[in-house]
């Protein structure tokens, strides 16, 4: 943090605005941060708007999906390149949520580490080991880098994001269990919670997977529309805070996980078609690990995705979402939860110094 000579009566903090997937966040060297968790919180919240839902006097963008927090910096750990701190910021109660990760900010991750420094560019590509903090679970993104410099061009399309860009792979190893201890974490592949059958599993994020047909609904519906049917989003909460609970994760009332994803059989040529809260409000697409746990749920003939979902013959299950898919490898990983691959793309918006009152 400095001051400087141009607005010298503000604080001045050294920021970068990138897209991950179809997120948004702030981007932190954690060296710029203060290091006790509370004062750094403070500061964040500031800086994105704190409890003001539509975030006026900060970056924030008034939406969970543009108001994400990351923290890098420099790994100790024998093996990993970068720890990547994630907060999510709960919109309207000024704090933040470090209960979860994100996958599709974590894409990101590799850019910012590789452009400021942090680590160098291999020729044509890079590998970056990053240990996602909040959960623990490790991941190695595979970044474009020809000639030794970070490309953003290219041709890869994923649903949510208009246009084409340079490809960025992850693959993600042993986030089973990532925030509960089990991949099936209540001990069962079905549970009922308030009359309703579900699947709570854990391959990366912890999900809730239910019928929406068992809710009344289709499951084709628009967010817009799921948001507006009241009486619906009770019930889901109803049964996320019995589920939460019996996942391990608590009182899960001022929590974002676990996510709850209403599947339906797919429309569009996919595995299985989604739509997910997360909690409070419905996706626009669907979160990276968050998939990546329902593609899970699907390759599990004993989870209530089964008469729903269309197996697909080389494990690369398409996950269909209110804005297009999301396709999800899993692979054996050998110690009895799938592996996951996947592509997104990522790229800085804005690099500069955000201004603290
Ligand atoms: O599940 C949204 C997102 C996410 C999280 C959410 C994510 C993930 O789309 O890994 O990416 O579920 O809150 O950014």
């Amino acid at each position: 943090m400095s001051t400087n000579q141009e607005y010298p009566g503000l604080r001045h903090l050294p920021c970068v605005w990138m897209r991950g997937g179809t997120s948004k966040a702030a981007f932190f060297h954690a060296r710029d941060l203060p290091a006790e968790a509370e004062a750094r919180d403070r500061l964040l919240l500031q800086v994105m708007g704190g409890g003001d839902p539509r975030q006026v006097d900060g970056i924030g963008g008034g939406h969970p999906l543009t108001t994400k927090i990351a923290v890098i910096s420099v790994s100790g750990m024998p093996g990993v390149d970068i720890d990547y701190l994630f907060g999510q910021v709960v919109l309207g109660e000024n704090r933040i949520d470090y209960a979860p990760t994100c996958g599709n900010i974590l894409a990101a991750v590799a850019p910012f580490a590789l452009e400021e420094g942090l680590l160098d560019c291999q020729q044509d590509k890079t590998r970056v080991r990053i240990r996602m903090v909040n959960t623990g679970g490790l991941c190695e993104a595979w970044v474009d880098t020809p000639g030794g410099r970070v490309n953003y061009q290219g041709g890869t399309r994923i649903s949510g994001v208009p246009g084409t860009a340079a490809p960025l792979e992850l693959h993600f190893s042993n986030v089973a269990g990532s925030s509960c201890g089990a991949l099936y974490p209540t001990g069962s592949k079905r549970d009922s919670f308030a009359g309703v059958e579900v699947t709570c599993i854990d391959n990366g994020m912890p999900v809730v997977l239910l019928r929406a047909a068992d809710l009344g609904v289709s499951g084709y519906e628009s967010p817009a529309e799921l948001d507006a049917n009241q009486p619906l989003k009770a019930r889901v909460e109803e049964v996320r805070l019995l589920a939460g609970e019996r996942m391990g994760l608590g009182d899960v009332r001022n929590k974002v996980v676990p996510k709850m994803s209403l599947v339906a059989a797919p429309q569009d040529g996919g595995a299985i078609c989604t739509r997910t809260f997360i909690p409070k409000i419905c996706h626009d697409a669907i979160g990276v690990l968050g998939a990546a746990s329902v593609a899970t749920a699907c390759a599990d003939p004993e989870t209530i995705c089964r008469g729903l979902v269309v197996l697909p013959v080389d494990g690369a299950f398409s996950v269909e979402h209110p804005t297009g898919e999301f396709t999800i490898t899993l692979r054996d990983s050998g110690d009895g939860a799938p592996g996951i691959a996947l592509l997104r793309t990522a790229r800085p918006l804005f690099k500069g110094e955000v201004l603290i009152a």
